[in-house]
């Protein structure tokens, strides 16, 4: 995979782990999706562009119950919770400071968390 420049914009291929557009170009901001499963999240790392939205989405099917914490994150960031929920839900929240946010679930905190970094384009 490379990075094609296209008059002075950086257009970079789907693939993950691609540094975000370099120049000045302004990254777009990414819709992603996390699953939550007993007891994880998939994926456990996630790194995208800022403006970021993610869903997390409980499985359709009746299971354990779980939660999404922003345990810590970026200075300046609001900590938020999800609500407590077994499945048929799910919780979006838009990432607009640069940094790296620790979530986890507080039902399941040893074992259930992940890390999402939003770089700083
Ligand atoms: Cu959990």
């Amino acid at each position: 995979m490379r990075t094609v420049l296209v008059a002075g914009l950086a257009v970079a291929t789907a693939a993950a782990g691609i540094p975000a557009a370099a120049g000045g170009a302004k990254a777009k901001p990414q819709k992603k999706t996390v699953k939550i499963a007993d007891n994880y999240y998939s994926p456990t790392k996630l790194t995208v562009n800022r403006g970021s939205t993610i869903t997390w989405k409980w499985p359709d099917v009746t299971g354990d119950t779980h939660d999404v914490l922003l345990d810590k994150g970026p200075k300046g960031v609001k900590k938020f919770q999800s609500e407590t929920a077994g499945s048929f839900y799910s919780y979006k929240r838009k990432l607009t400071t640069p940094g790296v946010y620790k979530i986890i679930c507080t039902l399941h905190e040893q074992e259930m968390k992940m890390t999402i970094t939003v770089r700083k384009k």
